[in-house]
Formats: C-alpha cells, sequence, structure tokens
C-alpha cells in the first residue's frame, strides 16, 4: 500500500519534509512507500510552482477539501494555523504530523493534544532534532547511567538574524500568528530535547524562573510603506527545576550575534559528562567517569542511530538528514499502527513549560509549570 501523503504549507519546512519524503525509499528500503499527493496553500500560483519544484501530483486551496482524502496530514504552516486542520484531520481519523511549537497557546496544544488521545491513530510533533544520531548514541548512555545522577542540563539556542532592525516584520514576529517568539520557535526545540535527553533519569519540569525580552518594537512590512509592531519576544532565558533536583538553565535569542543557527546542550551528572553542538552535528562529546578530559566521539559508525541507512564511517551527514529520519519513523508508524514519539503529548508537554516560563516573566515570581 502507498501512503497518500497531504501536505499544509510549501516554504522552509515544505522544502525540508518534501525533500525527505523523496529521499525515503532511496535510503530506506524498509519504509513505507509514500506519494507526494496534495500540496495545500492559498496562492494559486505560488502553490503550482511549488508543487511542481517539490514534486507534488496535485494542488488544493483548502485544507477541508483534503483532510479525509489523503492517508496522512502534515501541518507545516505557520503556527496559527496548527490547531484547527490538525484537530479536523484528526477527528476525520487521518494520522497528522505538525511542526513545532505545537500551537502558538498553552489552550490551543491542550486541543490538539486531546483530539489525539481521541483518535486511534499516529499524532506527531515534529521535533527533528531528537533524530540525530549523536543526540540519540547520547540518549542511550545516560539511560544506561554513564552519566550517573544528572544534575545540569544546560540548553541555549542562538541565532542573529533580527539583530538588524530594518529586518522585515515577518509572521514570526507577531502574537497571535506565532504565539511567541524565540521562547517557542527555538525554546520548544530545546526543552524537547532537555526531555528527551533525561526525564528518564531526572523527571519533568516542575518549575521555571523565566525572563523574556524585546529589543525592536517594530519592524518595515516588506513591499509596504509602514511598519508593523512586534509583539513577541526576541530572546528569553530561564531557569528549570526536574523533579530529581536536577537543574536547567535555557535561553534562546534571535540578536546573538555572529550564531546562525547554533544549538547546544550539555548535561552534567555524578560521574560523567556531554556536550553537543547541532553545528558539529556528526560529533558528542563525552567525559566518561575517571577520565581527565572530554574525548570527541564521531558517530559515524555503522552501529550507530540510522547511519548504516546512509554512508560509510566518517562521511558525515547534515541537517536535513534529521527530516528524513524523523518521517521514517513517523510513517512506519503509520503503517504499522505503531506509536510514534514525540507525539501531540510531547508537544504539549514542551508548550506547559512555554507558558510557564511565559507567566513567570509576568508574574517576575518562580510559578508551577501547570499539568491539568
Ligand atoms: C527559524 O528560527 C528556524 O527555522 C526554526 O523555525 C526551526 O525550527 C529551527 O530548526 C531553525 O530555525
Amino acid at each position: 500500500m502507498t501512503l497518500q501523503v497531504g501536505v499544509l504549507g510549501y516554504r522552509f519546512m515544505g522544502q525540508a519534509h518534501a525533500n525527505a519524503l523523496a529521499r525515503l525509499s532511496m535510503f530506506f528500503p524498509d519504509a513505507p512507500a509514500v506519494e507526494r499527493d496534495v500540496l495545500v496553500g492559498r496562492d494559486e500560483d505560488a502553490l503550482a510552482d511549488a508543487a511542481e519544484q517539490l514534486g507534488f501530483a496535485r494542488t488544493a486551496t483548502d485544507w477541508e477539501d483534503v483532510i479525509d482524502e489523503v492517508d496522512v496530514f502534515y501541518n507545516l504552516g505557520p503556527n496559527h494555523v496548527h490547531a484547527e486542520p490538525s484537530v479536523a484531520a484528526l477527528e476525520a481519523g487521518t494520522p497528522v504530523f505538525c511542526e513545532k511549537p505545537l500551537a502558538p497557546t498553552l489552550a490551543e496544544a491542550e486541543a490538539m493534544a486531546a483530539a489525539a488521545r481521541e483518535a486511534d491513530v499516529p499524532a506527531g510533533a515534529a521535533f527533528n532534532y531528537r533524530f540525530v544520531p549523536a543526540i540519540q548514541y547520547a540518549k542511550g548512555l545516560i539511560e544506561d547511567g554513564e552519566l550517573g545522577e544528572i544534575h545540569h542540563v544546560r540548553g541555549r539556542y542562538l541565532q542573529d538574524w533580527l539583530v538588524d532592525p530594518d529586518a522585515p516584520w515577518s509572521w514570526r514576529n507577531d502574537e497571535e500568528l506565532a504565539g511567541s517568539g524565540a521562547l517557542g520557535d527555538l525554546g520548544s526545540h530545546t526543552i524537547d530535547l532537555a526531555r528527551f535527553l533525561v526525564s528518564e533519569k531526572a523527571g519533568e519540569i516542575e518549575q521555571v524562573s523565566g525572563h523574556l525580552q524585546t529589543f525592536v518594537e517594530e519592524r518595515p512590512v516588506p513591499g509596504e510603506d509602514e511598519t508593523r509592531p512586534v509583539t513577541v519576544d526576541d530572546a528569553y532565558s530561564a531557569q528549570a527545576a526536574f523533579e530529581s533536583g536536577a537543574m536547567g538553565t535555557f535561553e534562546a535569542s534571535r540578536f546573538a550575534t555572529g550564531h546562525k543557527n547554533d544549538h547546544t546542550i550539555e548535561i552534567q551528572g555524578s560521574k560523567g559528562s556531554l556536550k553537543f553542538s547541532l553545528e558539529r552535528l556528526n560529533e558528542l562529546e563525552l567525559l566518561r567517569e575517571d577520565s581527565r578530559g572530554y574525548e570527541t566521539i564521531l558517530v559515524t559508525d555503522e552501529s550507530d542511530p540510522y547511519v548504516e541507512h546512509w554512508w560509510p564511517p566518517g562521511h558525515v551527514i547534515g541537517w536535513e538528514h534529521t527530516f528524513v529520519h524523523e518521517n521514517y519513523e513517523f510513517l512506519s508508524a503509520v503503517a504499522e499502527d505503531g506509536a510514534f514519539r514525540p507525539s501531540f503529548a510531547d508537544g504539549l508537554e514542551a508548550q506547559r513549560v512555554l507558558d510557564a516560563i511565559e507567566r513567570s516573566d509576568e508574574t517576575g515570581e518562580w510559578v508551577d509549570v501547570e499539568r491539568r
């Protein structure tokens, strides 16, 4: 059986996932067969061009027309279109793969997770960094106890594309459309990675203290002689208390001059430590018990997660491969009626932490992460 895939959104994420869908059968012969069936968007001309470039058989301008026609629905639109089409697709019994953060608000994320619980099909949150081989290798080491008891989790995600005050306004600068700024766009990745790596040892995040900052209050609208207000954060920082007593320190910025897509995570435990940087994603820095310093492990052996599907040892992989891996796992779960993680429940858990960071910024106090 060939899975017919419908995709809403054809820009950055549309391209990243279409590339993954095209690569699948070439490198993962055991993946289910897929067809890039229908591409959904509003601007008919741009949509037609994108469908041709990305290899889709047809286009549609209304998601309501496709959600029960396709076998899988990918929601890769801006954050404000995550909730309604995803919930409708799940109610129609169609599996959904949705970009991160799950939604602009906690209430919408709760509704999406509730729809996923009701539906008997996979609902995946597209946190692609879980699928870096070095990250999965790190998770194995932590769960095998190589780091001992976890004390510190440090994550930072630094970009600089808004440091120029004349950089154009986009939906990512608007609270209604995006929910939050660097916090949701980048912080959601870091919080999900932290959970993925340490939640088995350290539990969930129980309390946070957060700080949000907007450096430039309005930006020029492309093609128009006006500016629009920036209603989200340009940067955030947070401290987090895990159930076990482990401490988390997180930050992200779109104003970190010189840093393009610099996502790092460091974990220190009672027996050892590790460091990962997305800019060197084939490597893991590991400090083992009784060692005086970190060793750099090139995580490209055949035995490393996903690597046997690509090239011989040392023939490094890149950012786009993480999308191939997550698409492989998600579509395999769809074909085999299996479970996929990160699920909408994981997306909701990250959103609860984002929400708590915002509430803490408003009150100036430590707050509990609310779980209803
Ligand atoms: C833009 O800040 C962005 O593309 C994010 O939206 C992605 O999730 C991240 O992986 C790279 O940066």
